[in-house]
């Protein structure tokens, strides 16, 4: 990997060059003059009181060092970890609290701007829910699940409604090891007070909270977002799309939606094509509106409408830098306040939109879901307006895009081995089993800045198809995906092995699958549990041949991701940057040896990525091997039963009734 260059997606690179040729800056550069602090970056720094901050440091720092109170290295560094899993927990719950609380608002009828999309995926979560619908209106149906699901965010005592999602064995884990969260309010809050100085200071224990509030993170906060936002704006299915700058449009207004929510973006999306904007556009001398996606916002409007996405987590600074974007709107999460700064060298608004998140200099017009469309024509007014103001100024080159596919839901990825009659997860575990598919990688997260941004997401990704591991992808690195043209169909014929290429080509799908956004990693989890249920592979989601990689990581809902993965039972490994908590051996040992012999999951942090492909395939042979399975060999495979082809589930298709099963 060439480290001289800030970005691998080389249209990003361009336009980052071409910025320092102007005086510009980015992130990129801001991380070169910014080094981490190295007391901090390994976890030994302390700063819950003010006797602090209290930096561990020496030869013999973790046997000797102590902060004022007395704390050890091990505390620290558990304390400092479980802050980040709160921290990460509570941003995900809030967005999906504010999807619950529209949903609510539509059962309620106290709005007309969204409508019930996928009534049967509501009742399919009544049904979980144990809700009884029989005689009663959709919008009735609607109101009942909400309200059911706000439990999970405040319940004070008991247990996650949707924890019942997961496989009964890996409940049984939870519950021996005393993490089955209460509730993501109750979770978070508790972190906090045990995190508080003075309270929680065994390492073990404290790293038990960690898991038990990623799980509420995962199983409900994620989970029911992912839920709520498929019943209310449609469960995706494959979709056509492109990725990269060059889906600014010269002649149109670019409006580009960047954040986490998707409801103020879904509005966008209802309004575009309005004929009033349409033609207000036209009288300002533009052909019409285009509006682009950024971060995960992009990702959830992508899944469902084919909305392009100018990129990933590090291409924010580079899409103004294109000088076409008129307006960027903006809600909240991963969005740098540098735009702002930045915005003001060339034409360009930046829009807040939610009471959580401003940033001075920005334009604010808040979103109210229950005059939703009205928020949202203001701000496409406010990106027409702006298009007269568009100067010369920026590097654009209209050919840098590519195309993709995306759009794999977990039902999606179920109808499509079997058509709505036969859909199962029986073909993918037969193919498993049989060794034309090796095994699962899930590539995720954000990318990163103080890496070559992107790259290690691209060599990771080749070499496991290669390797025929199939790959899943959520949130930036998917937008990394997207914008590389590895997300077709092709590049299972290009690039990935015998047993895979096989498996790609008879359902007609990309090697690497685009799943959504971050909160969408429940989509794997769900995943993983009718892969449990389907029989063959694992009865529980530990021991699975699956590995979940965050090569780019930096954000603190990447920590409680991998979190509630480790303890569901999935080994995860974390590349790039410094481990949060090398400065202590024992909570190092803790996350790596101790979590695996409890829950078959387990997380690592390695820089190297030769290391993390060689620890991801012995983590999955070593699965491989305790299933009986057959041993992987490039080329050769035993016994299965064939993947159905497109003719014949069209065939099983004509018959079908609506597949209502979970
Ligand atoms: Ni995920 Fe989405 Fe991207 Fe990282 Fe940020 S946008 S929620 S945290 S940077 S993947």
């Amino acid at each position: 990997m060439d480290h001289k260059i800030k970005s691998a997606n080389e249209a990003a690179e361009k336009i980052i060059e071409w910025g320092v040729s102007q005086g510009l800056t980015t992130c990129f550069e801001r991380a070169e003059k910014m080094k981490p602090c190295p007391i901090g970056e390994t976890g030994a720094c302390c700063k819950v009181c003010h006797m602090g901050p209290c930096r561990l440091v020496g030869a013999n720092a973790e046997e000797e060092a102590r902060g004022v109170c007395g704390a050890n290295v091990s505390t620290i560094a558990a304390r400092n970890f479980l802050r980040m899993v709160a921290a990460g927990t509570a941003a995900h719950s809030d967005h999906g609290r504010s999807m619950v609380l529209t949903l609510l608002a539509v059962g309620e009828g106290k709005t007309d701007d969204y409508s019930i999309k996928d009534p049967e995926k509501l009742l399919r979560m009544a049904a979980i829910l144990e809700i009884p619908v029989d005689g009663k209106e959709i919008k009735e149906v609607a109101r009942l699940v909400a309200l059911k699901l706000l439990e999970d965010f405040n319940r004070i005592e008991g247990k996650l409604n949707y924890a019942r999602r997961a496989p009964q064995k890996t409940r049984d884990r939870w519950k021996k090891w005393g993490i089955e969260p209460r509730s993501v309010d109750r979770e978070v809050v508790e972190a906090m007070h045990r995190t508080h100085m003075g309270v929680d200071h065994d390492p073990d224990h404290l790293l038990l909270g960690a898991l038990k509030t990623s799980l509420a993170d995962g199983w409900a906060g994620s989970m029911i977002s992912t839920d709520v936002s498929d019943v209310l704006f449609g469960t995706p299915k494959p979709v056509q799309a492109q990725a990269s700058f060059g889906i600014f449009k010269e002649d149109h207004v670019n409006l580009v939606v960047h954040g986490h929510e998707p409801t103020l973006a879904e509005s966008i999306v209802d309004v575009v094509s309005e004929p009033e904007l349409v033609e207000y556009a036209k009288s300002k001398g533009a052909k019409g509106i285009n509006l682009g996606g950024m971060c995960c916002t992009a990702n959830e409007v992508l899944m469902r409408h084919g909305i392009p996405t100018s990129g990933s987590f590090t291409n924010q600074e580079p899409s103004i830098m294109t000088g076409l974007v008129d307006a960027v709107c903006v809600d909240v999460q991963c969005i740098m306040p540098a735009i702002v700064e930045l915005s003001k060298k060339f034409h360009t608004k930046v829009v807040s939109t939610s009471e959580k998140a401003m940033t001075k200099g920005a334009v604010h017009i808040a979103f109210d879901e229950h005059h939703a469309k009205e928020s949202a024509r203001k701000i496409v007014r406010l990106a027409i307006d702006n298009y007269s103001n568009r100067t010369k100024n920026g590097k654009y080159v209209a050919s840098d895009k590519a195309p993709l596919i995306a759009g794999f839901s977990h039902e999606y990825i179920e109808y499509m081995q079997g058509g709505k009659w036969r859909a199962s997860f029986r073909p993918l575990n037969d193919a498993i089993m049989a060794g034309r598919i090796r095994g699962i990688v899930g590539l995720v997260g954000c990318d990163n800045p103080r890496l070559p941004a992107s790259g290690y997401f691209k060599t990771l990704a080749l070499e496991f198809i290669k390797q025929d591991v199939l790959v899943v992808t959520t949130g930036c690195g998917a937008a990394v995906y997207g914008a590389a043209g590895y997300l077709t169909p092709e590049t299972a014929r290009e690039h990935a092995g015998p047993g895979l290429q096989e498996v790609c080509e008879a359902i007609g799908i990309p090697p690497i699958l685009h799943m959504g956004s971050c909160v969408d990693n429940s989509r794997i989890l769900t995943v993983a549990s009718a892969m449990a249920a389907e029989g063959g592979l694992s009865d529980e989601i530990g021991g699975m041949p699956a590995v979940g990689i965050a090569p780019e990581w930096m954000s603190e809902k990447a920590i409680a991701i991998a979190c509630y993965f480790a303890a569901s039972g999935v080994p995860v490994i974390f590349g790039g940057g410094q481990s949060p908590v090398a400065a202590s051996k024992e909570v190092t040992d803790i996350m790596t040896r101790v979590w695996y012999e409890r829950f078959l999951g387990c997380l690592h942090f390695e820089k190297d990525p030769e290391k993390v492909i060689s620890l991801a395939l012995e983590y999955i042979d070593k699965a491989r091997a305790a299933l009986k399975l057959k041993k992987y060999e490039p080329g050769r495979f035993g016994t299965e039963r064939v993947l159905m082809d497109m003719a014949a589930r069209r065939d099983i298709g004509k018959a079908a009734k609506p597949h209502v099963g979970l």
